[in-house]
């Protein structure tokens, strides 16, 4: 490969970075990635004579590829993953630690001479709008094309980056090899003291595409409580109403929870005239503006999001994103060169080549595409993109959102107290396990703020930080906690979710404007009958009020083992949490003590 092999930057303290890199791994060749349009196609050509990528039907997906992973690599690596503080206090009971000259010395052996054989890409990218003031530049150092390739849809990448970084030390130094691609040689390592990500033995987009998981969160995490801002797994979303009143707000789940969906939520035809549009589908930076107000971007540029359960029904727009130009990794394929997924539209094809590449019939009792299944879309194919998703100052944001995935117990939604209350119900949300992880069915995962496997510090801290940051928002977000998975006594979920989740939406902004009632209950503020707007919902009239329900039994258990979680912390968790947990549960059981007499 002739083009790019010398640096296309002066900057001293990149080039000598990459040169110590380079001298460690050993590649044959560097490759500095400019982002051009012919590079792409460069690139892609050489990763189909590889048979990295494999093209799709033109026809039917014109500018798409298909890429297997290694079956033993197919999803993040928690137990992998690190956080390299200087102490482990520094990194908190939540996170694995390594001390940093360990985990430098561990990763430096594996890589180096791993890329012998090999080319180097060097991929310069953004996270965040070109010209924000919220973003931030990053180097990833990649033996994988496929990697490169994803990077240049996720990430702003190639020239502009350079052009931002001009000779400036700002970097985040992102040094990825897939190496041997062995699971007893896989770590993702972070040291945030060192604005620099070690990862080795993964080609997994959580775990190799540094920018999202490890940079975008875990990394600027870090770097958002030093600086007075804030780095979240949240989605942002845009609702126009009728009248044309635009709002933003940012939403917090765990993975699996609908997120994608929620961001490009199609409102019900009860509903003429609202439009919902992404702004952001997986993390947002928030920082406070001139105004007083939270203003939020998204430092990503596509979505990878999972393919299974998404079709023209439950996700028109991410359809429609991945209808061009678009990579898809572990799903199934037809016969004649398209994707095919478990919960696709359609009747299921006769036969398919299933993600390892074997021949699959209907029928198996084995899935074609894998549960974890992606595709990489440019966040400009979603027809829904808000006109300000590219804003450099972003958009605000009117109201917080989190949502676990809770069968019983938690209302369909509930506005806090206060912020400090806020702040508490995002810090004990959680989401029930399932039958599709190992262990218990139904056991309470506590995931803060849905960032439980992305706090790049000690989570009690970070909490911390989430309280410090009323003092400096004159205008905050008012806070609410949703749950769409609240299930009747028959067992089936009381609300139908998707587009219908637009009638919370609705009430959550009108909450926001003072525009509709709430009754005060011991845990937070709830839709009163009529509330919600209820009009055209196929589901019986006592679905929402079993949905929006508290029941002071399920929240004394459910208060009382919250303690637990908190106790798991340690000493770094905040007083004012633990005492917002004691003073609702000693009002449940007061309320309770006075039922009973
Ligand atoms: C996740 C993801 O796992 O966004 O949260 O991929
Ligand atoms: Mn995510």
């Amino acid at each position: 490969m002739a083009a790019n092999s010398s640096p296309l930057t002066s900057n001293p303290h990149l080039t000598a970075w990459v040169d110590a890199m380079a001298r460690m791994a050993k590649p044959d060749r560097i490759y500095w990635c400019d982002g051009s349009e012919g590079e792409k196609k460069r690139l892609t050509d050489e990763a189909v004579a590889q048979g990295v990528l494999v093209p799709l039907n033109p026809k039917k997906r014109p500018g798409c590829h298909y890429h297997r992973s290694n079956p033993s690599d197919v999803a993040r690596v928690e137990h992998l993953t690190f956080i390299c503080t200087p102490t482990k206090e520094q990194a908190g009971p939540t996170n694995n630690w390594m001390a940093p000259d360990e985990a430098y010395k561990k990763l430096g052996a594996i890589y180096d001479g791993a890329m012998k054989g090999r080319t180097m890409y060097v991929v310069p990218y953004i996270m965040g709008p070109n010209d924000s003031p919220f973003s931030k530049v990053g180097i990833e150092l990649t033996d994988s094309v496929y990697v490169a390739l994803n990077m240049r849809m996720m990430a702003r990448m190639g020239k502009v980056a350079l052009d931002r970084l001009g000779d400036a030390p700002d970097f985040n130094k992102g040094m990825h090899s897939v190496a041997d691609c062995h699971p007893d040689r896989r770590f993702i390592c972070h040291f945030p003291q060192d604005n620099a990500i070690w990862s080795v033995g993964s080609g997994y987009g959580g775990n190799a595409l540094l920018g999202k998981k490890c940079l975008a969160l875990r990394i600027a995490s870090y770097l958002a409580r030093s600086e007075g801002w804030l780095a979240e797994h949240m989605l942002i979303l845009e609702a126009e109403s009728p009248q044309g009143e635009v709002s933003y707000v940012a939403a917090a789940f765990p993975s699996a929870c609908g997120k994608t969906n929620f961001a490009m939520l199609i409102p019900p035809a009860a509903f003429p005239g609202w439009k919902i549009r992404t702004v952001g589908d997986d993390i947002a930076w928030m920082r406070v503006g001139a105004d007083g107000r939270l203003w939020a971007v998204n430092p990503e540029f596509g979505y990878f999001g999972v393919a299974p359960g998404t079709n023209y029904k439950t996700n028109p727009n991410a359809m429609r994103s991945v209808e061009k130009d678009s990579l898809f990794t572990n799903v199934a394929l037809t016969p004649d060169m398209d994707v095919w997924w478990e919960g696709m539209d359609g009747a299921v094809p006769e036969t398919l080549t299933d993600w390892k590449g074997h021949p699959w019939k209907k029928g198996s009792a084995e899935k074609a595409a894998h549960p974890n299944s992606r595709f990489t879309a440019p966040m400009d194919n979603n027809p829904a993109l808000s006109r300000f998703a590219h804003d450099p100052q972003g958009v605000p944001i009117s109201a917080l959102i989190f949502g676990g995935r809770r069968s019983t117990t938690v209302p369909l939604v509930m506005q806090s107290f206060n912020w400090t209350h806020g702040v508490y119900l995002g810090s004990t949300m959680g989401s029930e396990t399932t039958a599709a992880a190992t262990g218990a069915v139904g056991v309470v995962r506590r995931d803060p703020m849905a960032m439980l496997p992305f706090i790049g510090y000690d989570a009690g801290s970070y909490l911390q930080h989430w309280l410090d940051m009323q003092s400096r928002i004159p205008l905050p977000p008012k806070v609410f906690l949703v749950n769409w998975f609240r299930k009747g006594a028959d067992g089936k979920f009381l609300w139908p979710g998707y587009g219908d989740n637009m009638r919370v939406l609705k009430w959550i902004l009108d909450r926001c404007q003072g525009r509709v009632g709430a009754q005060e209950t011991l845990l937070g503020w709830t839709p009163r009958e009529g509330d919600l707007d209820l009009r055209g919902l196929d589901a019986p009239a006592e679905t929402a009020a079993a949905a929006t329900r508290i029941d002071l039994a399920e929240w004394e258990t459910e208060l009382e083992s919250q303690a637990a979680w908190f106790q798991s912390l340690g000493k770094t968790l905040p007083v004012q949490l633990e005492m917002q947990r004691q003073m609702l549960l000693a009002a449940v059981k007061g309320a309770r003590r006075v039922a009973a007499k």
